[in-house]
């Protein structure tokens, strides 16, 4: 019986995920750097300072680590310049409605993004409003992959991970919320990869499956 849904942001409630893109495009093509979509879909779900190696996977000279902690600087200061034109518009139409509808009918929603621009981006675009609890890449120290975003997300909600179910498109992050031991749900990228036990195209579907009180859904 799931009572909580634990979201990643960055390609599933906001598509973010195209200005990380661009944001790594643009450090790429200055360091002369070739940088591909399917290399910038692998960083989808994993943290900045790994997000950063694939980008550099092939540059033709090694970096120190001062390098390297300047090119994610430079990364960031271009990505939160993007988001800083962000506003309520940018959620995608069937976004906001679903959330409100899952909370009427009684689920626990929470943020489960391992990015340290969440809190950012749900104030500019007023997601926040819609959410019991927010676990970001502040309060994590492994990233996806690694449950402990998921597991937090439900701590925060007061629900057992097995009462959650977590919705992702990273395959990281699919690999995540299975490891949290919680039903997994995949959207985008992941969902083409087939990773979730349920694979979305739509994000308003949630409500097929979970449905309201005494209603009959897909679980
Ligand atoms: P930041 P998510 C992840 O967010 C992104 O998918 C990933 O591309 C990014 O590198 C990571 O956050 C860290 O983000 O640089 O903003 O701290 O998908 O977990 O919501």
């Amino acid at each position: 019986m799931i009572q909580g849904i634990c979201f990643d942001l960055d390609g599933v409630l906001i598509h973010t995920d195209e200005l990380h893109y661009l944001a790594w495009k643009g450090l790429a093509d200055r360091l002369g750097v070739p940088f591909s979509r399917e290399q910038g879909d692998r960083c989808r779900g994993v943290s900045r300072m790994d997000s950063l190696e694939i980008v550099l996977e092939q540059a033709g000279r090694p970096y120190s680590q001062a390098e390297k902690d300047a090119f994610a600087q430079e990364k960031n200061q271009a990505y939160r310049a993007m988001l800083s034109n962000l506003s309520p518009a940018d959620v995608p139409g069937e976004v906001v409605p679903t959330l409100k509808q899952l909370r009427q009918r009684g689920y626990r929603l929470a943020l489960a993004s391992g990015s340290k621009n969440a809190g950012l981006i749900l104030e500019r675009t007023g997601l926040g409003a819609w959410l019991d609890a927010v676990a970001d890449g502040t309060c994590i120290r492994r990233s996806k992959p690694d449950p402990e975003i998921f597991l937090t997300a439900a701590e925060l909600l007061g629900l057992p991970p097995s009462r959650c179910a977590a919705m992702d498109d990273a395959v990281a992050g699919i690999q995540a919320g299975r490891a949290a031991g919680m039903l997994t749900i995949a959207i985008g990228d992941s969902a083409v990869h087939r990773a979730g036990v349920y694979n979305l195209t739509r994000f308003d579907q949630l409500l097929e499956l979970f449905p309201g009180p005494g209603e009959e859904g897909a679980l």
